[in-house]
Protein backbone atom coordinates (compact mmCIF):
# COMPACT_ATOMS: atom_id res chain seq x y z
CA UNK A 1 0.00 0.00 0.00
CA UNK A 2 1.59 3.26 -0.64
CA UNK A 3 0.93 6.69 0.92
CA UNK A 4 0.53 9.47 -1.24
CA UNK A 5 0.84 13.19 0.50
CA UNK A 6 -1.37 15.54 -1.35
CA UNK A 7 -2.05 19.49 -0.21
CA UNK A 8 -5.12 19.55 1.64
CA UNK A 9 -6.20 23.25 0.63
CA UNK A 10 -5.11 25.49 -1.67
CA UNK A 11 -4.05 26.09 -5.22
CA UNK A 12 -2.75 22.38 -6.01
CA UNK A 13 -5.46 20.36 -3.98
CA UNK A 14 -7.69 20.10 -6.97
CA UNK A 15 -5.51 19.31 -9.69
CA UNK A 16 -3.61 17.19 -7.48
CA UNK A 17 -6.91 15.35 -6.52
CA UNK A 18 -8.01 15.14 -10.28
CA UNK A 19 -4.84 13.94 -11.91
CA UNK A 20 -4.53 10.77 -9.37
CA UNK A 21 -8.85 10.73 -10.18
CA UNK A 22 -7.67 10.54 -13.92
CA UNK A 23 -5.28 7.87 -13.08
CA UNK A 24 -7.64 5.45 -11.23
CA UNK A 25 -6.96 6.85 -7.56
CA UNK A 26 -10.49 7.47 -6.46
CA UNK A 27 -11.17 8.52 -2.70
CA UNK A 28 -14.50 9.50 -1.99
CA UNK A 29 -15.12 13.79 -2.16
CA UNK A 30 -17.46 13.59 0.91
CA UNK A 31 -16.68 13.02 4.02
CA UNK A 32 -13.24 13.99 3.53
CA UNK A 33 -10.63 12.84 6.45
CA UNK A 34 -7.31 13.37 6.76
CA UNK A 35 -6.20 9.83 5.75
CA UNK A 36 -8.22 7.86 2.72
CA UNK A 37 -8.12 5.10 1.36
CA UNK A 38 -8.35 4.92 -2.34
CA UNK A 39 -11.20 2.86 -3.65
CA UNK A 40 -9.93 1.26 -6.60
CA UNK A 41 -5.73 1.34 -5.93
CA UNK A 42 -3.51 0.13 -3.20
CA UNK A 43 -3.08 3.66 -1.97
CA UNK A 44 -4.00 6.07 0.72
CA UNK A 45 -4.09 9.68 0.54
CA UNK A 46 -2.87 11.87 3.45
CA UNK A 47 -3.79 15.62 2.96
CA UNK A 48 -1.09 17.82 4.22
CA UNK A 49 -0.48 22.13 4.38
CA UNK A 50 2.17 21.63 1.44
CA UNK A 51 5.26 23.01 3.35
CA UNK A 52 4.93 19.53 5.44
CA UNK A 53 5.02 17.52 2.51
CA UNK A 54 9.06 17.49 1.82
CA UNK A 55 9.85 16.39 5.14
CA UNK A 56 6.54 14.03 5.29
CA UNK A 57 8.17 11.93 2.14
CA UNK A 58 11.79 12.35 3.57
CA UNK A 59 11.41 10.79 6.80
CA UNK A 60 8.95 7.90 4.91
CA UNK A 61 5.67 9.20 7.16
CA UNK A 62 4.12 9.08 3.02
CA UNK A 63 5.76 7.33 0.38
CA UNK A 64 5.15 10.06 -2.27
CA UNK A 65 4.06 13.43 -2.29
CA UNK A 66 2.68 16.02 -4.95
CA UNK A 67 3.53 19.78 -4.19
CA UNK A 68 5.32 22.63 -6.19
CA UNK A 69 8.82 22.21 -6.89
CA UNK A 70 9.55 25.75 -4.56
CA UNK A 71 8.50 23.75 -1.75
CA UNK A 72 11.30 21.07 -2.44
CA UNK A 73 13.71 23.21 -3.71
CA UNK A 74 13.31 25.41 -0.36
CA UNK A 75 13.21 22.52 1.80
CA UNK A 76 16.49 20.64 0.83
CA UNK A 77 15.64 17.41 1.93
CA UNK A 78 16.43 14.30 0.89
CA UNK A 79 13.55 13.13 -1.61
CA UNK A 80 13.91 11.42 -5.65
CA UNK A 81 12.22 13.88 -7.68
CA UNK A 82 10.15 11.35 -10.12
CA UNK A 83 7.68 13.34 -12.58
CA UNK A 84 6.55 16.53 -13.50
CA UNK A 85 3.02 16.85 -13.06
CA UNK A 86 3.00 20.16 -15.48
CA UNK A 87 0.41 22.01 -13.55
CA UNK A 88 0.97 24.96 -10.76
CA UNK A 89 3.65 26.49 -12.97
CA UNK A 90 4.98 29.49 -11.67
CA UNK A 91 8.45 31.22 -11.06
CA UNK A 92 10.39 32.56 -7.98
CA UNK A 93 11.52 36.01 -8.64
CA UNK A 94 13.16 38.78 -7.59
CA UNK A 95 11.04 42.07 -7.94
CA UNK A 96 11.69 45.71 -7.03
CA UNK A 97 9.72 48.98 -7.08
CA UNK A 98 9.13 50.54 -10.45
CA UNK A 99 10.58 53.53 -9.78
CA UNK A 100 13.87 52.45 -9.29
CA UNK A 101 16.48 51.89 -11.64
CA UNK A 102 17.81 48.92 -12.00
CA UNK A 103 21.01 48.01 -13.56
CA UNK A 104 21.84 44.34 -13.26
CA UNK A 105 22.35 41.94 -9.93
CA UNK A 106 24.76 43.71 -8.05
CA UNK A 107 21.43 46.13 -7.30
CA UNK A 108 20.81 44.04 -4.73
CA UNK A 109 24.27 44.51 -2.62
CA UNK A 110 23.45 45.65 0.53
CA UNK A 111 19.75 45.80 -0.07
CA UNK A 112 17.08 44.48 2.16
CA UNK A 113 14.76 41.04 0.48
CA UNK A 114 11.88 40.05 1.94
CA UNK A 115 11.19 36.42 0.94
CA UNK A 116 9.22 32.89 1.93
CA UNK A 117 12.11 30.94 0.48
CA UNK A 118 15.32 32.62 2.06
CA UNK A 119 17.25 29.09 1.34
CA UNK A 120 16.91 29.47 -2.15
CA UNK A 121 17.44 33.08 -2.51
CA UNK A 122 20.73 32.06 -0.32
CA UNK A 123 22.30 30.44 -2.86
CA UNK A 124 21.06 32.54 -5.51
CA UNK A 125 22.94 35.24 -4.13
CA UNK A 126 26.01 32.76 -3.10
CA UNK A 127 26.59 31.75 -5.99
CA UNK A 128 26.38 35.24 -7.99
CA UNK A 129 28.54 36.73 -5.09
CA UNK A 130 25.36 39.07 -3.82
CA UNK A 131 25.72 40.00 -0.34
CA UNK A 132 22.29 41.34 0.66
CA UNK A 133 19.89 41.05 4.06
CA UNK A 134 17.43 38.12 3.85
CA UNK A 135 14.48 38.82 6.08
CA UNK A 136 12.03 35.76 5.96
CA UNK A 137 8.48 36.53 6.60
CA UNK A 138 5.48 34.34 5.94
CA UNK A 139 2.62 35.90 4.45
CA UNK A 140 2.00 38.95 2.28
CA UNK A 141 5.96 39.62 1.11
CA UNK A 142 4.55 41.82 -1.74
CA UNK A 143 3.74 44.33 0.58
CA UNK A 144 7.07 44.72 2.27
CA UNK A 145 8.86 47.40 0.06
CA UNK A 146 5.44 49.73 0.44
CA UNK A 147 5.30 48.97 4.78
CA UNK A 148 9.19 50.02 4.43
CA UNK A 149 10.32 46.60 5.59
CA UNK A 150 12.27 45.81 2.63
CA UNK A 151 14.08 46.91 -0.36
CA UNK A 152 12.83 44.30 -2.72
CA UNK A 153 11.64 41.00 -2.27
CA UNK A 154 11.88 37.24 -3.79
CA UNK A 155 8.76 35.73 -4.49
CA UNK A 156 6.00 33.26 -6.33
CA UNK A 157 4.86 34.70 -9.87
CA UNK A 158 2.38 33.70 -12.24
CA UNK A 159 0.66 36.22 -13.74
CA UNK A 160 2.40 39.05 -12.49
CA UNK A 161 -0.80 41.23 -11.74
CA UNK A 162 0.11 40.98 -8.30
CA UNK A 163 3.26 42.59 -8.60
CA UNK A 164 1.65 45.38 -10.75
CA UNK A 165 -1.05 46.08 -8.46
CA UNK A 166 1.52 46.72 -6.03
CA UNK A 167 4.20 48.74 -7.80
CA UNK A 168 6.78 45.85 -7.86
CA UNK A 169 8.33 45.06 -11.54
CA UNK A 170 10.08 41.42 -11.95
CA UNK A 171 13.63 42.08 -12.27
CA UNK A 172 15.13 37.97 -12.28
CA UNK A 173 13.62 34.68 -12.73
CA UNK A 174 15.22 32.74 -10.56
CA UNK A 175 13.35 29.50 -10.00
CA UNK A 176 10.66 27.95 -12.51
CA UNK A 177 8.05 25.93 -10.75
CA UNK A 178 5.34 22.99 -11.65
CA UNK A 179 3.72 20.27 -9.49
CA UNK A 180 5.60 17.31 -9.25
CA UNK A 181 5.77 14.07 -7.44
CA UNK A 182 8.10 13.35 -5.03
CA UNK A 183 9.27 10.24 -3.19
CA UNK A 184 11.23 8.48 -0.26
CA UNK A 185 14.77 7.53 -1.67
CA UNK A 186 14.44 4.39 0.15
CA UNK A 187 11.05 3.00 -1.53
CA UNK A 188 11.08 -0.96 -1.06
CA UNK A 189 10.80 -2.77 -4.58
CA UNK A 190 6.98 -3.82 -4.06
CA UNK A 191 5.88 -0.02 -3.20
CA UNK A 192 8.59 1.44 -6.09
CA UNK A 193 6.32 -0.83 -8.53
CA UNK A 194 3.39 0.79 -7.51
CA UNK A 195 5.01 4.25 -7.75
CA UNK A 196 6.22 3.54 -11.48
CA UNK A 197 2.46 2.34 -12.20
CA UNK A 198 1.18 5.50 -10.95
CA UNK A 199 3.76 7.60 -12.90
CA UNK A 200 2.99 5.72 -16.54
CA UNK A 201 -0.79 6.56 -15.65
CA UNK A 202 -0.13 9.78 -14.91
CA UNK A 203 2.00 10.44 -18.20
CA UNK A 204 -1.28 8.55 -20.54
CA UNK A 205 -3.15 11.45 -18.66
CA UNK A 206 -0.71 14.23 -19.59
CA UNK A 207 -0.43 12.75 -23.31
CA UNK A 208 -4.00 13.10 -23.74
CA UNK A 209 -4.45 17.03 -22.19
CA UNK A 210 -4.46 19.14 -25.69
CA UNK A 211 -5.66 15.95 -27.59
CA UNK A 212 -8.51 15.12 -30.02
CA UNK A 213 -9.07 12.07 -32.48
CA UNK A 214 -9.88 12.56 -35.87
CA UNK A 215 -12.37 10.61 -38.10
CA UNK A 216 -13.10 11.26 -41.93
CA UNK A 217 -13.80 9.68 -45.13
CA UNK A 218 -11.21 10.66 -48.02
CA UNK A 219 -10.97 9.80 -51.46
CA UNK A 220 -8.57 7.05 -51.80
CA UNK A 221 -6.99 9.03 -54.89
CA UNK A 222 -5.99 11.63 -52.31
CA UNK A 223 -5.24 9.83 -49.84
CA UNK A 224 -1.22 10.01 -49.54
CA UNK A 225 -1.60 13.77 -49.58
CA UNK A 226 -4.12 13.43 -46.51
CA UNK A 227 -1.16 11.28 -44.79
CA UNK A 228 1.07 13.54 -45.62
CA UNK A 229 -0.76 16.67 -44.24
CA UNK A 230 -1.45 14.34 -40.71
CA UNK A 231 0.47 14.04 -37.87
CA UNK A 232 0.45 10.55 -36.34
CA UNK A 233 2.21 9.19 -33.06
CA UNK A 234 3.68 6.07 -35.77
CA UNK A 235 0.82 6.94 -39.08
CA UNK A 236 -2.76 7.08 -39.55
CA UNK A 237 -4.97 4.41 -39.45
CA UNK A 238 -6.40 3.55 -42.56
CA UNK A 239 -9.50 1.34 -43.15
CA UNK A 240 -11.03 0.47 -46.40
CA UNK A 241 -14.73 1.18 -46.60
CA UNK A 242 -16.74 -1.19 -48.89
CA UNK A 243 -17.14 1.93 -51.58
CA UNK A 244 -13.65 1.18 -53.01
CA UNK A 245 -12.66 4.38 -53.93
CA UNK A 246 -13.13 6.20 -50.73
CA UNK A 247 -11.48 4.51 -46.84
CA UNK A 248 -11.59 5.97 -43.69
CA UNK A 249 -8.64 7.76 -41.97
CA UNK A 250 -7.80 8.11 -38.21
CA UNK A 251 -5.44 9.88 -35.90
CA UNK A 252 -4.21 12.04 -33.39
CA UNK A 253 -3.92 15.86 -33.36
CA UNK A 254 -3.31 18.57 -31.26
CA UNK A 255 -6.01 20.89 -30.75
CA UNK A 256 -4.56 23.78 -31.27
CA UNK A 257 -3.72 22.54 -35.00
CA UNK A 258 -7.33 21.57 -34.99
CA UNK A 259 -8.72 23.74 -37.32
CA UNK A 260 -6.13 23.74 -39.86
CA UNK A 261 -5.54 20.48 -40.74
CA UNK A 262 -9.53 20.00 -40.60
CA UNK A 263 -10.09 22.80 -43.50
CA UNK A 264 -6.60 21.65 -45.64
CA UNK A 265 -8.15 17.84 -45.47
CA UNK A 266 -11.82 19.64 -46.75
CA UNK A 267 -9.83 21.09 -49.59
CA UNK A 268 -8.50 17.09 -50.14
CA UNK A 269 -12.02 16.45 -50.37
CA UNK A 270 -12.74 14.71 -46.86
CA UNK A 271 -15.90 14.30 -45.96
CA UNK A 272 -17.55 12.94 -42.59
CA UNK A 273 -15.28 14.42 -40.20
CA UNK A 274 -15.94 13.69 -36.60
CA UNK A 275 -13.71 15.23 -34.12
CA UNK A 276 -13.53 13.09 -30.40
CA UNK A 277 -12.32 13.85 -27.23
CA UNK A 278 -9.35 11.79 -26.14
CA UNK A 279 -8.98 10.78 -22.38
CA UNK A 280 -5.82 9.10 -22.27
CA UNK A 281 -3.11 7.97 -24.59
CA UNK A 282 -0.96 5.22 -23.08
CA UNK A 283 2.29 5.03 -25.27
O1 LIG B 1 -1.98 26.05 3.20
P1 LIG B 1 -0.75 25.63 2.49
O2 LIG B 1 0.52 25.92 3.25
O3 LIG B 1 -0.86 24.19 2.03
O4 LIG B 1 -0.75 26.47 1.11
P2 LIG B 1 0.05 27.81 0.73
O5 LIG B 1 -0.82 28.96 1.05
O6 LIG B 1 1.44 27.79 1.27
O7 LIG B 1 0.22 27.62 -0.84
P3 LIG B 1 -0.79 27.91 -2.06
O8 LIG B 1 -1.96 27.00 -1.97
O9 LIG B 1 -1.03 29.36 -2.20
O10 LIG B 1 0.18 27.47 -3.26
C1 LIG B 1 0.60 26.15 -3.40
C2 LIG B 1 1.60 26.07 -4.54
O11 LIG B 1 1.00 26.53 -5.75
C3 LIG B 1 2.85 26.93 -4.41
O12 LIG B 1 3.82 26.39 -3.54
C4 LIG B 1 3.33 26.98 -5.86
O13 LIG B 1 4.06 25.80 -6.17
C5 LIG B 1 2.02 26.94 -6.66
N1 LIG B 1 1.63 28.24 -7.25
C6 LIG B 1 1.38 28.44 -8.58
C7 LIG B 1 1.46 29.40 -6.63
C8 LIG B 1 1.08 30.35 -7.61
N2 LIG B 1 1.04 29.71 -8.80
C9 LIG B 1 0.82 31.73 -7.22
N3 LIG B 1 0.51 32.56 -8.08
N4 LIG B 1 1.55 29.77 -5.32
C10 LIG B 1 1.30 31.04 -4.97
N5 LIG B 1 0.96 32.04 -5.85
C11 LIG B 1 0.70 33.39 -5.27
C12 LIG B 1 1.86 34.36 -5.50
O14 LIG B 1 2.69 34.34 -4.35
C13 LIG B 1 1.18 35.70 -5.63
O15 LIG B 1 1.22 36.37 -4.39
O16 LIG B 1 -0.41 33.95 -5.84
C14 LIG B 1 -0.27 35.36 -5.93
C15 LIG B 1 -0.79 35.74 -7.29
O17 LIG B 1 0.15 35.53 -8.32
P4 LIG B 1 0.07 36.36 -9.68
O18 LIG B 1 1.50 36.55 -10.18
O19 LIG B 1 -0.74 35.53 -10.62
O20 LIG B 1 -0.58 37.68 -9.38
ZN1 LIG C 1 2.29 26.50 2.42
Amino acid sequence: MLRIAVQAKGRLNEQSMDLLKEAGVTVSQEKRKFLMRAADFPAEIIFLRDDDIPQTVAIGAADLGIVGYNEVAEKGLEVNLMQKLGFGGCRLSLAVPKTENYTGLEYFNGKRIATSYPEILRRFFADNDIDAEIHTITGSVEIAPTAGLADAIFDIVSSGGTLVSNGLVEVEKVVFSEAVLIGNPELPEEKMALARKLMSRFEAVRNGIGKKYLLMNIPVSSLQKAIDRLPAMRSPTVIPLANGDWCSVQTVVDENNLWNIIEDLKGLGAEGILVLSLDKIVM
